[in-house]
């Protein structure tokens, strides 16, 4: 292992305290042995309830405990992000979140448009990037997950998803363990979700979005979350469970 000082502070999920655990998603990784199998990325459709961009067929309560790792969506407007979709993601050992650093990487249709500071004034950073120099940001990486005084969110890692040039089709975001800042393709610890775009949010059957109601799309979407969050629920979904 490198020799640098290694970050120390992981969050305590059910309280939102602080803990000392001397283990990052990505030392636990490399350092194998009996933590080797331990961390596991979880990455979700936010639903936002309550705020503009609330996301109404998402799963009540989706989170990374219990995923819902599928949406439909309407395109923004041009040049809006009014109907951005927000992801967030985990590391997870047992059930406390483990500290980064990560990416999330997209490809398919739609980009990146928000990949926050984890810290703000902090000593922590963010870089949002366009990798493949297609014009569209495609790589949100975050030395660590947030944390912030006293807000909503603490031991995750953000970040919102957007398409307002009409372009149909799916977005696929990868969240990964990524230290060497490169993106996911070679890591291991890693979570996936996906988002139809679409010019009326409504899932076209049998592509297996996320359900916005009614129709076999809908159930078999409903079908697949429910069974996807009883495993994740029952720790059966190891690493790269995406
Ligand atoms: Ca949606
Ligand atoms: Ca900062
Ligand atoms: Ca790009
Ligand atoms: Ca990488």
């Amino acid at each position: 292992m490198s020799s640098r000082p290694k970050r120390l502070i992981v969050a305590c999920a059910a309280s939102g305290a602080l803990l000392l655990v001397g283990s990052t998603a990505a030392q636990a990784r490399e350092t194998g042995g009996a933590n080797r199998e331990r961390v596991r990325a979880s990455s979700y459709i936010n639903r936002d309830t309550g705020a503009a961009t609330e996301n109404a067929d998402v799963t009540p309560g989706s989170s990374c405990f219990r995923p819902d790792r599928s949406d439909t969506q309407q395109f923004s407007d041009p040049g809006s992000t009014a109907r951005n979709v927000h992801n967030d993601a985990c590391f997870l050992m047992g059930d406390r979140m483990v500290d980064g650093p990560a990416s999330f990487e997209s490809r398919g249709v739609g980009f990146i448009s928000a990949c926050p500071d984890p810290d703000g004034a902090g000593a922590g950073t963010s870089t949002l990037s366009d990798k493949n120099g297609d014009g569209r940001m495609d790589l949100c990486f975050q030395t660590g997950f947030q944390d912030k005084v006293d807000t909503a969110g603490n031991g995750e890692f953000h970040t919102r998803l957007n398409n307002n040039t009409g372009m149909a089709g799916r977005q696929t975001v990868v969240f990964c363990a990524d230290r060497d800042q490169n993106g996911c393709s070679d890591e291991t610890v890693k979570s996936t979700i996906t988002i139809d775009w679409n010019a009326d949010g409504v899932p076209t059957p049998g592509n297996g979005g996320g359900g916005n109601g009614g129709g076999q799309a809908g159930l078999g979407s409903f079908l697949s979350n429910l069974i996807n969050n009883l495993l994740s629920g029952l720790g059966l979904f190891g690493r790269g469970n995406g």
